[in-house]
């Protein structure tokens, strides 16, 4: 009865390898190669037909993607490893929020500008479709910045799973040089967010410490 990452290094999986270990959940990796193109073929797209990771297979066998839904999936799972604010509170909306903001907002753009080919076509157009789209990730990231007083934590004392997923967003384009001095709050916070030890531990495993 154990849960399945479908996972690749330095990938959107990362949070939920952290996740999962903060939850002492059962579950196993399936590391995928992702320069190989082994997202793209077609064992993988039976699990998720876009080829993108990260993909959960629950116990049952029925299979998540998108990182919104399988954090939400894990924090109703694992009530007890305090991934979000208690249930019906404000808190908890707040969490949605930002949750959904990052998923949305920061991360769906980092993953436009990573692809302009989806977009548009040729050299020059990618390269300006990439600047744009990384230009509005970062203006997703001081939209947050102004929003939030992390203490030390994004939403307060107790860190939740907004922590961890913007720490990971945080090793992506533009990179943790630009998030120190672009967004010292969220650095603070994403700081605060790899000194947790399951967090970590998933990240000495993308490479990222
Ligand atoms: N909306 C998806 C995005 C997942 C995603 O784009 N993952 C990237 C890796 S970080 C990927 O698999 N990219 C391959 C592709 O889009 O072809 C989520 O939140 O899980």
């Amino acid at each position: 009865m154990s849960y399945r990452l479908y996972a690749a290094k330095q990938c959107g999986s990362a949070v939920v390898e952290a996740l999962l270990a903060i939850a002492d959940a059962e579950w196993e990796l399936e590391e995928l190669d992702f320069d190989s193109g082994e997202l793209l073929g077609e064992d993988y797209r039976q699990v998720n037909p876009l080829a993108q990771v990260p993909a959960l297979v629950l116990p049952d066998g029925r299979i998540i993607t998108e990182s919104a839904a399988i954090i939400l999936t894990l924090v109703e799972r694992f009530p007890e490893a305090g991934l979000a604010p208690p249930a019906g509170t404000d808190a908890r909306a707040e969490f949605y929020r930002w949750l959904t903001f990052l998923a949305v907002n920061v991360y769906g753009e980092m993953i436009h500008g990573d692809h302009p080919e989806r977009y548009v076509d040729g050299e020059d157009a990618s390269a300006a479709f990439t600047k744009r789209s990384d230009t509005r990730a970062r203006g997703h990231l001081a939209t947050m910045e102004a929003a939030l007083e992390p203490a030390p934590f994004l939403l307060g004392e107790r860190m939740t799973a907004l922590d961890p997923y913007l720490a990971m967003m945080r090793h992506w384009r533009p990179g943790p040089g630009w998030f120190a001095e672009a967004c010292p709050k969220l650095e603070a916070a994403a700081q605060a967010a790899e000194a947790h030890p399951q967090v970590a531990a998933a990240w000495r495993r993308q490479g990222w410490t």
